[in-house]
């Protein structure tokens, strides 16, 4: 009998070759079970051909197959286009050589950590052994490292230092999107670190946390803190202000305790956090909703006995995912705390937080996306890598505005497209990233499927990014809010960004001006249509509106890369395949009456089985 070392009719022949090698691709004579007696040994003597040529599953009993293990290489070296971006937009020499050795020290050094954090999952001790309440959340020693690592990398404060004036925020979300697969979730508690120090600068940087924010925005891992961001309660973390029950009891030295349950405080290891709270008047009674709702400061620390100081971790969650890093429910009890917003202005001034949140959120899925197509190079197809920049310009789009904004030099209109687009980007990135790094795990087969490749953890990391700073819809929402209270004005900007300018010039990329032409166009009308309807007519078509301001964005994003002057091909062929899509699906969808009064009571009716009379008796009538 003969058989053949055929090489797999598959797309991942091209990787799976280079395992194949060593292994004779002549034919050989494989024994028939007729051939040997069960149970008899017989030696190599007896098997000359053995030894000629080597015959899968015959020594090895294992065979001789191997899938080849992804390898992770400098991240900042592998990305050509965040090296182009960075070329066109930061030149700076010691940009690229701290970002290049950076990436060397994510790839040979930090992503083991990282897997170690997902390995060596936080603890939660609540009591010592004798009994006594001490609430210690154990984390692993790769968790730590990373904290003195962001300080020395200077993760948070290279926003703060601002060396690069109005880029400095590219550069430091740049390097946050090299390490942000990598991090085991460090990322977190750095997210919310700048979003407090933001805040903090907002308000203005004095006592009582001016201590606060040299920490969170230095680079001395001795003196390094992060913050939380305690938002949560069990009523859900969407609608803050009617969900808030925390309240704080006014002190006569002018500060404050908090008493509340927290339901979702992520990286609860930090050493200080910012919070909501409801200001008690002197009979107990407090304000309900929005104008409730203050901002307060508080630190982390312990007693003399080693007791957390008015807080009890009650418990660690256990989640899908970012099971890296500790999430926890806790019980404010005489919390110690400062107020930092006038009364009544907590979700006012905690928004500064939100959009830094919200575009760390987004670097994370950008960068998630761009890991998994870097590691699946080999299957890839290359809709994914289409995806991937198209939500990397974006990101890098509303760093940039963050960055002209910070240092001043930004313009009315810059400071509009900023507000609509930060709400736009994270949810439309989040999204992005868990069909892509879906699809990269299916790429790798039953791998991509095996928890200790790695894989999985990708894919239960990303499905947090859409829920996370607001959900799509709270999100979608959150751009009608921007548009109202603006009178229009976020889409004025929008609608007169001169990102096509340059576009006509090249030729080869008129299909991908075309299509982003006509449905800005499209998008236009829509929203001359929209604004004379209920309001119920916008927000059914929320969500709509928000993905057809991300894809025309980033398509515009994607020509507008595609015409620099050391523009490569890939980058023409990425805008031509991304104008491809359905640009403005809220017309698309306009047309079929899906935002019509009666649609939301359809819907309902879908849901409820047609149990609703009412609706049922709507859809007669349809
Ligand atoms: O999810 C969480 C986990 C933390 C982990 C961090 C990870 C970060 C990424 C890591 C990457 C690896 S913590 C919880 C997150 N929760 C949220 O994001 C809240 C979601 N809900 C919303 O965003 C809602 O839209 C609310 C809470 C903001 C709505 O509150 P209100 O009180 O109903 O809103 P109002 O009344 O419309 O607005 C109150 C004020 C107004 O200001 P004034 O009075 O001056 O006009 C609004 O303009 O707040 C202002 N405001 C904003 N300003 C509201 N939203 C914004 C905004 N987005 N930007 C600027």
């Amino acid at each position: 009998m003969f058989s053949t070392v055929a090489p797999l009719k598959h797309r991942a022949a091209v990787s799976c070759s280079r395992v194949w090698f060593g292994v004779s691709q002549r034919k050989v004579h494989v024994r028939s079970s007729s051939e040997t007696e069960a149970g008899v040994k017989r030696s190599d003597a007896e098997h000359p051909w053995e030894t000629e040529s080597p015959v899968p599953f015959s020594r090895a009993r294992i065979g001789t197959f191997f899938q080849q293990m992804p390898v992770l290489r400098n991240p900042f070296s592998e990305d050509v286009l965040l090296r182009g971006y960075l070329k066109r937009h930061l030149p700076s020499k010691s940009v690229v050589s701290d970002l290049c050795a950076f990436g060397e020290r994510v790839a040979n050094e930090v992503d083991s950590w990282g897997r170690e954090c997902e390995l060596n999952q936080p603890q939660l001790k609540q009591f010592d052994p004798w009994g006594q309440r001490v609430d210690h959340i154990v984390t692993s020693p790769a968790w730590k490292r990373m904290k003195d690592l962001s300080a020395e990398e200077g993760l948070v404060a290279i926003g703060y230092e601002r060396s690069f004036g109005e880029w400095s925020r590219v550069y430091q979300m740049s390097k946050l999107y090299i390490f942000s697969p990598s991090s085991g979730l460090y990322t977190c508690p750095l997210a919310m670190t700048d979003g407090a120090a933001k805040v903090i600068q907002s308000i203005g940087v004095s006592w009582p946390v001016d201590d606060a924010y040299s920490r969170l925005t230095t680079r001395q891992p001795d003196q390094f803190w992060t913050s939380g961001q305690w938002m949560t309660e069990r009523q859900g973390g969407s609608d803050v202000a009617n969900g808030t029950e925390t309240v704080a009891v006014p002190q006569v030295n002018g500060s404050y305790k908090l008493y509340g349950f927290k339901w979702f405080t992520s990286a609860t290891d930090a050493n200080m956090t910012l919070t909501l709270a409801r200001v008690q008047d002197r009979y107990g009674a407090t304000t309900p909703g929005s104008k409730g709702l203050s901002l307060f400061y508080a630190e982390v620390s312990r007693d003399e006995r080693g007791q957390l100081r008015g807080i009890e971790v009650q418990r660690l969650k256990e989640k899908l995912g970012t099971r890296q890093m500790p999430t926890a429910e806790l019980v404010l009890d005489g919390l110690p705390a400062h107020r930092l917003s006038e009364e009544g202005r907590g979700v006012a001034s905690i928004a500064n937080m939100l959009t830094i949140t919200r575009i760390h959120n987004s670097i994370a899925a950008a960068a998630a996306m761009r890991r998994v197509v870097q590691l699946a190079r080999d299957y890839t197809l290359a809709r994914m890598e289409v995806e991937t920049r198209g939500a990397f310009l974006l990101v890098m789009e509303v760093c940039r505005l963050l960055g002209r904004e910070e240092s001043g030099v930004s313009s009315e209109l810059d400071s509009y497209l900023l507000r609509l687009l930060t709400p736009v980007v994270k949810l439309y990135t989040a999204k992005q990233a868990v069909a892509v790094v879906s699809e990269g795990l299916e790429s790798f087969g039953g791998q991509g499927y095996i928890e200790d490749t790695g894989l999985p953890g990708l894919l239960r990391d990303a499905q947090v990014l859409s829920i996370w700073e607001g959900t799509t819809n709270i999100l979608s929402l959150d751009v009608l809010r921007g548009i109202a209270r603006s009178s229009g004005m976020v889409l004025h900007a929008y609608f007169s960004h001169a990102l096509l300018a340059g576009a006509s010039s090249v030729s080869s990329l008129r299909p991908a001006v075309n299509a982003v032409d006509g449905a800005l166009l499209d998008l236009q009308n829509f929203v001359e249509v929209a604004v004379n309807r209920s309001p119920s007519y916008l927000e059914l078509a929320a969500r709509d509106v928000a993905y057809s301001l991300a894809r025309i964005y980033a398509g515009a994003l994607l020509i507008d890369h595609a015409c620099w002057k050391e523009a490569i091909p890939s980058d023409i062929y990425a805008a031509i395949r991304w104008s491809e899509q359905d640009l403005c699906p809220v017309v698309s969808k306009q047309v079929t009456g899906c935002y019509e009064p009666n649609a939301a009571a359809l819907d309902a009716a879908l849901m409820c089985d047609g149990q609703s009379e009412e609706a049922e008796s709507k859809q007669m009538n349809f």
